[in-house]
């Protein structure tokens, strides 16, 4: 038996972890006591992380299809199948769509931009405009870089106001503090406050101070109505400069409290008693997440949550709304942060962060034309599963000329593909946050080396290899062994090689001349043979290591050698500092409070005060025990209960006369689905999770327990204009008897 340490890569709370091997079998996961951070935090999710690691249904060897029918390749064969479809197909014809965890994986952060480079194409795609680009596009217009984002100082705040979040759920998210619930209750034990407001009630309402129902869709009112009565009651209290404060007064002027009252559901005294207590606490912090950004208002949302910690006085300063300052941060120029640069081809929607929406992907793979996509690349993502209208997107994929999916499962998504490119085991694999530590509650850095040379899973069949098995083999069935596929890729070195094939130079060259290239862009003087590391990606992060804040080519002596042979637990780098004004990157240089495409939107929110409300509309909601749409192949993860139920307030079911089952019929789409009656729920809302509705996958364990699938409901033409952002919270909906 070792006892090993790392990283979890499931959410984004970046616990350190404890594992116990047998040989290269893990035998047990607890938390890591002696990581500064997570100091022994760990929820049920990285407690399996063995389980996943070693789930028989991970892929083990790249597959090809034919027909209908996969068939076990080497990754040589893989490789140049790729190369053989990528090369008829010209680049402004090529797509790629990043998923979810390639933002938590050292290869989706240090090879998902060459890769996207090398493919030549302006059709890119991630899960980020289907969760969190109107917080970049907000960010970046009022402070001047997308990824200066500001989180709530969770640690010191005595006043939280946290809007469609659920931590104790998520674990946390765009704000990264391993034990979100522990940080809550101390925060309360130290005589702080803290509010959620959210159409449900969740664990962490239950947990709160104080809960607030909203009607969903509409927090953009609730907050214009704060600020409203911080203007009308003189509570303004400004530490930073600040560009436009004056327009930010004259616009909120329209959104006094007992109007936005019928918009949002949120009575009028309520507002203003949240706008005097924010104003009032020596500290506090307001905090939104996805339930206010996969809105028709993100973006303005996102900018009202920063508008309310400018004006409280709270943006930048301890027990504020703060900004990390990441190992690996590299310099940013100041250059005014622009979107719309270029437009998609279909439907005309803006880029932001050099994206276009997901939501319009099966429109560029659909209408015929110029430019049509016919190639797709996916890492790490399942839009067949979480775009909105997913139905369509699936339908979709079947048009492609080609489509290469680099991930670890047979999925919804990757059963569309030609070839699938699956990585190791995560235990072969280094681990280092580059994107989530950008976000993180505390300065910290943590480095996993990989902690066991075999990449596959040991798996005990002895059938013949290379046979072809079926798309959708039934539970039960023995998957054959892989066979002989010589070295096994790191996921870093497939998308290198991706990234090769793509340029023209072919499955057989070498990936490393690209790291080179990069290297020697990143270290610029310093001498690139300094450098530490087993592998091209740990070299690529010691030099970020270096050149960083901590860095020993920047006065510190932050090197990755350090980080990983002094502090296996991780390295605590103290609390947030206030560093304004010197990372705006805004033409300015001060905070743009104002800038003229959010102001210009806020008349669209005037618009709807006096709309009508539908009837029914639907929301989301995540649960421990899930991870978007794969973790259901971990039994006992999933557990015996359906979670992909839809909850509902007994007053609706009562009035309808539903029973168990009901239609749900939206613009989109249709669904018959299970209900679960809970005064949880406001009337005239409903919830149903994302992820499920497993359909073809070859996941033993998450076909027995498909459920259905809420994207089927959401519809991929209303987007929140200025982000691109996919709009799932919100959805009008019709219920039926069945
Ligand atoms: N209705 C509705 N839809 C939603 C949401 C919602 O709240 N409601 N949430 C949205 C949000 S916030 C997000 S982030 C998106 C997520 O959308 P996606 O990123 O498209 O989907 P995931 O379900 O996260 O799928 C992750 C994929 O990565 C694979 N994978 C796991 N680990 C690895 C790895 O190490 N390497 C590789 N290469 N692959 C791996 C898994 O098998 C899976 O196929 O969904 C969005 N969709
Ligand atoms: N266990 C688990 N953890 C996860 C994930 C997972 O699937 N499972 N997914 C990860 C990902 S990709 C992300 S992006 C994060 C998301 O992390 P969170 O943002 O914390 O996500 P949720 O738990 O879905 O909480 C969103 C809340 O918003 C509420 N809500 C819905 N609509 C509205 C609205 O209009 N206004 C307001 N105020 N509230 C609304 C919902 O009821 C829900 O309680 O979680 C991450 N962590
Ligand atoms: S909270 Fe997130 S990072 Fe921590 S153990 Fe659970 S899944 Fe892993
Ligand atoms: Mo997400």
């Amino acid at each position: 038996m070792t006892t090993v340490h790392r990283t979890c890569p499931l959410c984004e709370a970046v616990c350190g972890l404890t594992l116990t091997l047998d040989g290269t079998h893990v035998t047990k996961v607890t938390g890591d006591r002696d990581d500064p951070f997570s100091k022994g935090y760990i929820c049920p999710k990285g407690a399996s992380l063995g389980r996943l690691d070693e789930d028989p249904d991970r892929l083990s060897a790249p597959l090809v299809r034919e027909g209908d029918q996969w068939r076990e390749v080497s990754w040589p064969e893989a490789f140049a199948a790729v190369e053989k479809g990528l090369k008829a197909i010209s680049g402004p014809e090529r797509a790629i769509y990043l998923g979810n965890p390639s933002a938590h994986s050292m290869a989706g952060a240090l090879y998902g931009g060459p890769l996207v480079r090398a493919l030549g194409t302006r059709n890119v795609f991630s899960a980020s405009t289907a969760d969190q680009m109107p917080k970049h596009v907000a960010s970046g217009l009022m402070f001047g870089h997308p990824m200066t984002i500001a989180v709530p100082d969770l640690d010191r705040t005595d006043f939280l106001l946290m809007l469609g979040a659920n931590p104790l759920e998520s674990n946390g998210s765009l704000c990264t503090a391993p034990d979100f619930p522990g940080r809550l209750k101390a925060l309360q034990k130290r005589g702080g406050t803290f509010i959620v407001v959210d159409p449900r009630r969740t664990r962490t309402a239950e947990l709160a101070d104080e809960h607030v129902f909203i009607r969903p869709g509409t927090d953009a009112f609730l907050l214009a109505g704060i600020a409203h009565t911080l203007f009308a009651e003189d509570l303004v209290s400004i530490g930073l400069p600040v560009e436009g404060l004056a327009e930010v007064e004259a616009v909120v002027k329209d959104f006094p409290p007992h109007v936005v009252e019928a918009a949002c559901g949120v009575p009028a005294e309520v507002s203003v008693r949240l706008a005097r207590a924010l104003a009032a606490a020596p500290s506090a912090a307001v905090y939104g997440r996805i339930g206010t950004c996969t809105a028709e208002f993100g973006t303005v949302t996102q900018w009202l949550v920063d508008v309310l910690n400018v004006l409280t006085g709270n943006l930048d300063r301890p027990g504020g709304a703060m900004f990390a300052t990441p190992a690996t941060e590299g310099p940013r120029r100041r250059k005014p942060y622009r979107t719309g640069r270029w437009a998609s081809r279909v439907r005309g929607l803006k880029e932001t962060n050099g994206e276009l929406p997901v939501a319009t992907l099966a429109d560029e793979i659909e209408t015929p034309g110029e430019g049509r996509i016919r190639a797709l690349v996916t890492v790490a993502g399942n839009p067949a599963s979480s775009a909105p209208n997913a139905a369509k997107l699936a339908k979709a994929l079947e048009r492609l000329d080609f489509m290469v999916s680099v991930d670890i499962y047979l999925n919804e998504t990757t059963r569309h593909a030609n070839v699938i490119l699956p990585p190791p085991r995560l235990l072969a694999t280094g681990h280092y946050d580059f994107a989530l530590l950008n976000f993180a509650v505390r300065n910290y850095a943590r480095y996993s080396p990989p902690i066991i040379d075999t990449p596959d899973i040991e798996t005990p069949s002895a059938e013949a290899s290379g046979a072809a098995v079926s798309a959708t083999e039934g539970p039960g069935t023995e998957r054959p062994a892989s066979p002989t596929t010589g070295n096994r890729p790191s996921e870093s070195e497939i998308l290198a090689r991706l990234a090769m094939i793509a340029s023209g130079y072919g499955a057989d060259a070498d990936p490393a001349a690209l790291d080179e290239m990069i290297i020697g862009q990143l270290v610029g003087d310093h001498d690139p043979a300094e450098l530490d590391g087993d592998d091209e990606a740990e070299k690529r992060l010691d030099a970020m290591l270096r050149l960083g804040p901590y860095g020993k080519w920047n006065g510190g002596d932050l090197t990755l050698r350090k980080l990983r042979d002094e502090h296996p637990h991780g390295l605590d780098l103290g609390p947030l500092q206030s560093r304004l004004p010197e990372i705006l990157t805004t033409a300015s240089g001060k905070v743009e409070l104002a800038p003229p495409e959010i102001i210009e939107d806020v008349e669209r929110l005037r618009a709807r005060l006096d709309e009508a409300h539908p009837e029914f509309v639907l929301i989301g909601r995540r649960h421990l025990r899930s991870n978007n749409s794969w973790l259901h192949n971990i039994g006992p993860l999933v557990g015996g209960t359906n979670r992909c139920t839809l909850q509902i307030n007994p007053a609706d079911v009562d009035r309808l006369g539903l029973g168990e089952h009901a239609l749900i019929q939206s613009a989109a789409g249709e669904l018959t689905v299970v209900l679960e009656p809970t005064d949880k729920i406001m009337p005239g809302v409903v919830s149903l999770p994302h992820g499920w509705g497993h359909d073809g996958v070859r996941q033993r364990v998450a076909s027995g327990n498909a459920g259905v699938n809420v994207n089927v409901l959401t519809d991929e033409k209303i987007i929140d204009p200025l982000s691109g952002n996919a709009v799932f919270n919100g959805v009008p909906v019709i219920l039926c008897r069945v």
